[in-house]
């Protein structure tokens, strides 16, 4: 059975969350969906304003362009275009973007009576991205405290506001959340080796199954998590690196206003150290 006949028997009407029949219709391999139009709706938009913004701005170097937001001094009102406007249209296309591919990833589970888990975890991506752009900026009264669209200039922005906490290393959120990431590359990478160690034998050799990986490290550590467990485990890891990402941003200023280290202060003032 080749893919698409296979995969005909799986593209059945319904399960939409709008727009009834309207969109429910494939393009090629692709869905459409009313997200899907909504989607591309939002990102041409979005794109074309990058575009704009580049052309008005001094230039055309991929690596230096760069969409500010408006100035600290417009606070939460909407600035002229050429001010931090194109910024705060952009941003509105992002956002409606990416939820819209989100919503689009929902209509697809329940067309295949699937689970939620893959647009829940983009959705910790989309909360990571809202708690930059949003979430704090509003707690923080202006827009001016969302990150410049560009590609080194964001990193500008990201070690500025690092270093208006000192060091943000101390943020305890922060150390979180890079835990996780580095444990969430570091258990990938484990699983990675271990399905190829099993499943992909050089020639000649005999393919060995779930089994032996538990095995492997039954042996190897007394315990494994198993088979499912593991898919379980890598999304928890990298869902917990997303949200503590956004809550240490978003208790960077609203929430704490001094440099990261003195927030450790509690540890010294501890009465077990009179
Ligand atoms: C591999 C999936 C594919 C996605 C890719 C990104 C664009 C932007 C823009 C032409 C893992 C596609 C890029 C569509 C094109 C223009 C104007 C995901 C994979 C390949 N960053 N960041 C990058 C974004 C933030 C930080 C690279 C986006 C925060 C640091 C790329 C966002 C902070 C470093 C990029 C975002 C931050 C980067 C590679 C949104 C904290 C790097 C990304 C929407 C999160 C690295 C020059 C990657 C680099 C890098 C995109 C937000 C920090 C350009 C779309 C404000 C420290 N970021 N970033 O592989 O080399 O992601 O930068 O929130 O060192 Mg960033
Ligand atoms: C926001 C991206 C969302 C993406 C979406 C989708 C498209 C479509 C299309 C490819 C969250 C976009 C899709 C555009 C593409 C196609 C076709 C992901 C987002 C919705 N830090 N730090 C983090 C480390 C330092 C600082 C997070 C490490 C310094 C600040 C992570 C180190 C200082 C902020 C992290 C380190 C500092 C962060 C980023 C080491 C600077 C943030 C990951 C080893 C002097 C940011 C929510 C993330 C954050 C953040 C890691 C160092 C400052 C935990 C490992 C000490 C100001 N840092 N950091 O959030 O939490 O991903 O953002 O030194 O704001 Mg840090």
């Amino acid at each position: 059975m080749s893919m698409l006949s296979f995969e005909r028997k799986y593209r059945v009407r319904g399960g939409t969350l709008i727009g009834g029949d309207l969109f429910d219709f494939w393009v090629g391999p692709f869905y459409c969906g009313f997200f899907g139009v909504t989607t591309v709706f939002f990102s041409v938009l979005g794109t074309a304003l990058i575009l704009y913004g580049a052309a008005i701005g001094p230039t055309w170097n991929i690596w230096q362009i760069s969409i500010a937001p408006p100035d600290i001094s417009y606070g939460l009102a909407l600035a002229p275009l050429r001010e931090g406007g194109l910024w705060q249209i952009i941003t509105v296309c992002a956002i409606g973007a990416f939820l819209s591919w989100m919503l689009r990833e929902i209509e697809i589970c329940r067309k295949l009576g699937m689970g939620y888990h893959v647009p829940f975890a983009f959705g910790t991506a989309i909360f990571a991205y809202v708690s930059l752009v949003v979430i704090r900026p509003v707690l923080m009264g202006a827009w001016g405290y969302g990150f410049p669209y560009g590609i080194m200039s964001h990193l500008d922005w990201v070690s500025n506001t690092g270093y208006q906490y000192l060091h943000f290393h101390y943020n305890p959120a922060h150390m979180l959340a890079v835990t996780f990431f580095f444990t969430t590359t570091f258990m990938l990478a484990m699983h990675g080796g271990a399905v190829l160690a099993a499943i992909n034998p050089q020639k000649g050799q005999t393919l060995r199954v779930t089994e032996h990986e538990n095995s492997f490290f039954r042996d190897l550590m007394g315990y494994s998590v198993g088979e499912l467990g593991i898919h379980r485990l890598g999304l928890a890891l990298a869902l917990a690196a997303g949200f503590f990402s956004a809550v240490c941003i978003i208790i960077s200023g609203p929430f704490w206003n001094q440099g990261w280290p003195a927030w450790w202060n509690w540890w010294l003032q501890l009465p077990i150290w009179n």
